[in-house]
């Protein structure tokens, strides 16, 4: 399937993987790479050397075209920002932020730029900063959102801008795919679908609850600290919203909250845990290669476009 994502990236489905703090590492970008998708190692909070091994441990997965996601809120954002020119990586998307500071170098990097943006302003100032294309990315999706629905952002976002646009949020069968087309999209972010993918490399226990879920079983924890969290409604998620309606201080907020991701991740710590996961989660019963996901994911989307 050709579309300007597709020639932008050199890459066979316009298909992004979600840059996922923890669990976007080395083995599910390559897997979604070798699919012919666009694979992305998180870059999170983590340390710089682990995410410099993590890219030439993808260099050495996979031949095909990878990124970076650069978490804008992170301490360590500036020093990532240097790395994926130093180790000459395909692109970047970025999250949680305005990247317009570093758009200038990365473009002169030959880095192709993909910010996430959760607004039509937003998008209309990466395009005049100079970014290849943007993900419009509806509150549906997993991890800190903004407001509007994938629905209502992705056309108007298509609407304001020249350059591509990627829709996310939501978006995890070849109906979301056909459907983001529909809206003027040329391609798609997808993160929920990959948590349940056999290459990703998160606790069982999180996969099961993904696998699990229904539809009415995620929940958007934090609105009162102005970063929205969505992630699938477990008991610490509940208590979590107790904060929004002033069960606690924002300094217990973020002594609980601090670190949950990892604890999810890494631990499978149902108690203390966040488990992230878009509001799709209910629409996932299974977990695949990531081969199998991405071909039956645009096939489907094929015969609904009537290609
Ligand atoms: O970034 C994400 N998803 C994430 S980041 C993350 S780690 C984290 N944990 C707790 C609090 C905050 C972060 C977990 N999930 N998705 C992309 C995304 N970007 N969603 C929304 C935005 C966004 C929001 C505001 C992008 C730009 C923005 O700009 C504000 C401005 O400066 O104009």
């Amino acid at each position: 399937m050709k579309t300007k994502i597709t020639e932008l990236l050199g890459i066979e489905y316009p298909i992004l993987q979600g840059g996922m703090a923890w669990v976007a590492e080395s083995t599910l970008a390559a897997a979604v790479s070798n699919a012919g998708g666009a694979g992305i190692i998180a870059g999170g909070a983590a340390p710089i050397d682990y995410l410099r091994d993590q890219i030439r441990r993808a260099k050495s997965l996979t031949d095909k075209p990878f990124g970076v996601n650069v978490m804008l809120l992170s301490p360590n954002a500036e020093e990532l920002a240097q790395l994926v020119i130093d180790e000459k990586v395909a692109f970047v998307t970025t999250g949680a932020g305005n990247p317009g500071k570093y758009i200038e170098a990365w473009k002169n990097a030959g880095v192709k730029v993909i910010p996430v943006v959760p607004s039509v302003a937003l998008a209309k100032r990466m395009e005049r900063a100079g970014a290849d294309a943007v993900i419009a990315e509806g509150t549906e999706s997993g991890g800190h959102i903004g407001e509007n629905t994938t629905m209502c952002l992705v056309p108007q976002v298509v609407d304001a801008v020249e350059i591509p646009v990627l829709a996310a949020g939501g978006i995890a069968d070849g109906r979301g795919i056909a459907a983001a087309f529909m809206l003027g999209a040329e391609g798609v972010q997808v993160g929920t679908r990959f948590l349940a993918a056999e290459e990703c490399q998160i606790h069982e226990n999180y996969k099961n609850l993904v696998v699990g879920a229904k539809d009415t079983d995620s929940i958007v924890t934090g609105r009162f600290t102005g970063h929205p969290c969505r992630s699938v409604k477990t008991k610490f998620a509940k208590k979590l919203v107790g904060f929004d309606k002033g069960d606690g201080t924002i300094e217990e907020f973020e002594q609980i909250s601090s670190g949950s991701l990892r604890k999810a991740v890494v631990d499978g710590n149902l108690d203390e845990g966040s488990f992230m996961c878009g509001a799709i989660a209910g629409m996932i019963n299974d977990i695949r290669p990531c081969k199998d996901i991405v071909s039956e994911m645009f096939s489907q989307a094929e015969k609904l476009l009537g290609r």
